[in-house]
């Protein structure tokens, strides 16, 4: 990840961590290479670098629990991103991708907290939650690349939406601005509008890393 200001004495949000561990989730941030949490995602920080100085934090892991689910083709990107989902995946095609375990259900809700039904597709900003017994064991929010309107399908509507947020930087939530950053550099600029609308008409042009 890119290296981060933080003015002084001033609270500020670390920014949301998009690193990907196979077999691993990310659980916080360490000041030391081994050592424990002292930082959770998107933490409220302080002054935790000297004055005119810099820290370094570290990422700390904790293996994902495969009795439960495997993630096989997809990662988990950050604590609860998940990604590598390619557009028109529908709920029952994720449940049977991670092959969850035989006691567990799996219920896919969009940004309003509606359950989706097994046949809709699951986009951008959607929440993935997998029940063992009924007991919610994770919670992951679901990352489409080039899904920018959460629907699921990469389409003109998302290049517009884009294209849109390059001129005003208010539209897209974090998540989205995530799906949207198709050409892996860190910003949303009209390359990455561009990227999008060829890859509108030629869909073989890879989105995601
Ligand atoms: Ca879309």
């Amino acid at each position: 990840m890119n290296d981060f200001t933080a003015p002084t004495g001033k609270s500020t949000t670390l920014p949301i961590a998009t690193f990907t561990r196979v077999g691993y989730k990310f659980i916080g941030w360490s000041t030391t290479s081994s050592g424990e949490v002292e930082y959770i995602d998107k933490a409220e920080i302080t002054d935790i670098a000297p004055r005119d100085g810099e820290i370094t934090l570290y990422a700390v892991w904790e293996e994902l629990p495969e009795d439960i689910y495997k993630l096989n083709e997809y990662s988990l990107m950050g604590s609860n991103i998940l990604t590598g989902i390619t557009e028109e995946t529908s709920v029952d095609d994720l449940e049977y991708n991670l092959e969850i375990c035989s006691l567990c259900t799996l219920e896919v809700y969009d940004k309003d907290d509606n359950r989706l039904n097994y046949n809709e597709n699951v986009g951008t900003g959607t929440t993935t939650k997998i029940y063992k017994n009924g007991v919610l064991q994770v919670e992951f929010i679901n990352l489409v690349y080039g899904d920018v309107t959460g629907d699921g399908i990469v389409n003109i509507a998302d290049v517009i939406k884009l294209a849109d947020h390059t001129v005003t930087y208010d539209i897209l939530t974090e998540i989205e601005q995530i799906a949207a950053e198709v050409t892996h550099d860190s910003l949303l600029t009209i390359a990455d509008v561009i990227k999008l609308a060829d890859y509108t008409v030629d869909k073989t042009i890879e989105l995601w890393r």
